[in-house]
């Protein structure tokens, strides 16, 4: 087949809902796009396991220890599932870590803000983990298989990590008085990063255009983002927590919740590496590489002992 055939495959295949397997040619562009987004998303899953680790060790009871130390460990596996869907795109999953490392490949802004109060683990299941199931849900039909279906695991696993964040802070809201103000100023700061996390507005999206018409997005940054406000607003409304936003109010025209301008120079300030925590979390991965290096080590040495007897 001549390229301009396989070009004409490929297109046909997009328009069609088929999925791009690993072994069926794709355009250098669709590749390299796709090894930019999912190494990044399976970085976010592995740096945003810092914020909340950093309160396993003073979480309030047992079970509530035993609860945040399963949605850490859930974190790890999704970094691991994307990180071998960008293996399937022929992508060295140590190149990523290192490019990541040195400030090359990004990871999610949300987890350059710190967790100052029990109340933020409450917050980041509910409003992150919340504003990345609506992201993932969109993904589980993105156009490239491997990408797609371990999206579907995924989102099964997020939806009890956004539960689990939302009954903490409802448990939250039944106790003391400071105990509510705790959930209200954790609120108060996850809030509009958690809006950021959808990423620029649509006009100010570079790789939108090109990733919409070969459906790696389905919904653009803009459509999500509205999309987890107008589902947020309930959900507030339940917790007895006001939003911090004055402009936020329902537009009958549109059908949905107008608001407020995001703070688009903060955001650029924590992708462009500085953010409050942005130096904390890649000293962070740093350290668990150099000290988890004998793990690879072992693993690999393990490995090539099996092959070796099953070649003997
Ligand atoms: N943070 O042209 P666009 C989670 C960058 S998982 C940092 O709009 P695109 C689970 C973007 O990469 C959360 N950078 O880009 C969890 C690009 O830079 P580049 C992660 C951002 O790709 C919960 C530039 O700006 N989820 O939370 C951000 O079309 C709790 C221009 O932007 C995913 O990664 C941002 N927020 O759209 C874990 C979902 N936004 O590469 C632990 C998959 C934009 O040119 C605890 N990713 N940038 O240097 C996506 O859906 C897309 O990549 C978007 C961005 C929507 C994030």
């Amino acid at each position: 087949m001549t390229e301009a055939e396989q070009q004409q495959r490929f297109d046909e295949k997009i328009e069609a809902e088929i999925k791009i397997e690993p072994r069926d040619w794709m355009p250098e562009e669709y590749r390299k796009n796709l090894v930019r987004q999912i190494g990044q998303h399976a970085h976010s899953e592995i740096v945003g396991m810092h914020p909340e680790a950093n309160w396993l060790t003073r979480a309030p009871s047992l079970k509530r220890k035993a609860i945040l130390m399963a949605k850490i460990q859930d974190e790890a596996g999704h970094g691991l599932y994307l990180y071998c869907a960008a293996e399937t795109l022929g992508a060295d999953r140590q190149d990523m870590i290192d490019a990541m490392l040195e400030g090359k490949m990004k990871y999610a802004s949300i987890f350059n803000y710190p967790t100052l109060s029990w109340a933020d683990v409450g917050a980041v299941g509910w409003l992150v983990d919340g504003a990345a199931i609506v992201n993932q849900v969109a993904l589980q039909r993105t156009s490239y298989g491997p990408y797609a279906r371990g999206m579907v695991r995924i989102c099964k696993e997020e939806s009890f990590h956004q539960r689990q964040g939302y009954e903490l802070l409802m448990e939250m809201m039944k106790g003391s008085e400071e105990q509510r103000a705790m959930v209200q100023d954790s609120v108060n700061r996850w809030w509009w990063p958690a809006l950021m996390m959808f990423g620029p507005n649509d006009a100010d999206s570079p790789h939108s255009a090109q990733s919409m018409a070969w459906k790696i997005k389905r919904f653009s940054n803009d459509e999500l983002r509205q999309k987890f406000v107008d589902n947020s607003v309930r959900q507030f409304k339940y917790l007895g927590v006001s939003i911090p936003d004055p402009d936020l109010k329902w537009n009958e025209e549109r059908g949905h919740y107008d608001f407020g301008e995001i703070n688009w120079d903060e955001f650029y300030q924590v992708i462009s590496g500085h953010g409050p925590c942005n130096r904390q979390r890649i000293e962070q991965r740093r350290k668990a590489q150099e000290e988890g290096a004998w793990v690879v080590e072992a693993a690999e040495a393990f490995a090539a002992k099996r092959e070796a007897a099953k070649a003997a």
